[in-house]
């Protein structure tokens, strides 16, 4: 029985990319702000729909950059234990101190009812997550930031090409961040964005991620290095032009996965919310033991030995790793919501190319 995976890269056409590759052998112009990173940046922006845009060599180091080109170099950081690893330790990058806020039920996101307690004289930011590309409640969030003169950086490292009313999600908050991992619905094989509102904050993140070069003889701040090469933006360039199709294709996926778990006693999945132009990037279910008969780690293991690989995303609670769990707000007490998601998620196989079959021997596996 051939391996299922929960996810498989979106990867161009080969010729098409080979084109790109003898262009730039030809060029002997690798990296640096090449005519294929400018190319790729201005693409992007226009699908996106946002004005500046950042590309960058992974989605982890544009959240640090982003507390970087804001300022924020002391002080405590309001964020999500329910998220990949990265988004904390982008916190922990900068010498702020994480502030962990449990989550809502209904999205996964942090709870915006909880941030206010969490708020102390120290606090200068929230980091909250789209988590699986679930839009976080930024009107509130948003509200708050502003009531407490807050910044806020949206980790959207699983919302690319999320909209809601026809926007992007990449609009709010200070800044926004991409992860274009060769995991996620669109990827650069590793790779990422940082969106900002203004040309000049465009300005500082790009000295940024050149080790805070201004001009050839200028350092301006300590910078990194974080660009991306000419190859993996010419890459994304051609990736751009499948997305949209892929997407389409884990609807459909989707669509199947629902159909199922609503007659499965025990068994849940994220509720879509109005006016969302979702990606479908995971498909996440939970597994309530007492009402479906099994326990989640007993159904991930069934999955397994049927090479069946869906993910436990996202368990462990970050919160619950060495680094970060003797914090305060790390308690499990502090987080029920998160901890229980954490304990009860899989991650369904959800990508472009699962076919009928691959989709039936899944479900088969989880009705019976
Ligand atoms: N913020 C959030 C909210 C994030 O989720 C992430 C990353 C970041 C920030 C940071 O962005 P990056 O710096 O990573 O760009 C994966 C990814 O490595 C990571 O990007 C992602 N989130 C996280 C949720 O998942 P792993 O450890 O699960 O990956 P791995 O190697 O186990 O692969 C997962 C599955 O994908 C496997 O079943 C095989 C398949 N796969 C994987 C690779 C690498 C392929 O088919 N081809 C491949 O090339 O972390």
């Amino acid at each position: 029985m051939e391996n299922i995976l929960v996810t498989s890269p979106l990867l161009p056409d080969l010729k098409e990319f080979n084109k790109y590759l003898e262009q730039i052998w030809e060029s002997k112009w690798l990296t640096n702000n090449g005519t294929f990173h400018k190319q790729f940046e201005k693409a992007l922006a226009e699908y996106l729909g946002v004005e500046y845009i950042s590309v960058f060599t992974n989605g982890t180091l544009p959240l640090i950059t982003a507390l970087q080109a804001l300022g924020l170099t002391k002080g405590e950081v309001i964020t999500t234990p329910y998220s990949f690893v990265a988004t904390t330790h982008s916190i922990w990058w900068n010498q702020l101190t994480p502030v962990f806020v449990d989550v809502e039920p209904s999205t996964g996101n942090i709870d915006p009812e909880k941030i206010e307690a969490a708020i102390t004289e120290n606090t200068v930011a929230i980091m909250p997550v789209h988590v699986y590309g679930q839009p976080c409640d930024n009107e509130r969030i948003d509200a708050i930031a502003k009531k407490h003169g807050l910044k806020v950086i949206y980790d959207a490292a699983h919302a690319f090409g999320v909209r809601k009313n026809g926007e992007s999600v990449l609009k709010w908050g200070d800044m926004s961040t991409l992860s274009f991992h060769a995991t996620k619905v669109y990827g650069t094989i590793e790779g990422g964005a940082l969106v900002c509102h203004s040309a000049e904050m465009k300005h500082q993140i790009d000295n940024l991620k050149n080790f805070g070069f201004r001009g050839e003889v200028t350092v301006e701040a300590p910078g990194i290095n974080g660009k991306m090469d000419e190859v993996r933006a010419a890459y994304g360039l051609l990736n751009l032009k499948q997305v949209d199709a892929a997407i389409d294709k884990r609807h459909a996926v989707a669509k199947r996965y629902r159909e199922v778990i609503d007659q499965i006693e025990g068994l849940s999945y994220l509720e879509e919310q109005q006016g969302i132009r979702y990606n479908y990037g995971y498909f996440p279910i939970f597994v309530d033991e007492a009402k479906y008969g099994m326990s989640r780690d007993a159904l991930y293991e069934k999955l397994k030995e049927n090479n069946i690989f869906g993910r436990r995303y996202f368990y462990p609670l970050i919160s619950t790793f060495e680094p970060y769990r003797d914090y305060p707000s790390a308690s499990p007490a502090n987080l029920p919501v998160a901890t229980k998601m954490a304990d009860e998620v899989i991650c369904l196989p959800m990508h472009h190319e699962l076919s009928e079959v691959d989709i039936n021997r899944i479900i088969d596996l989880i009705v019976s």
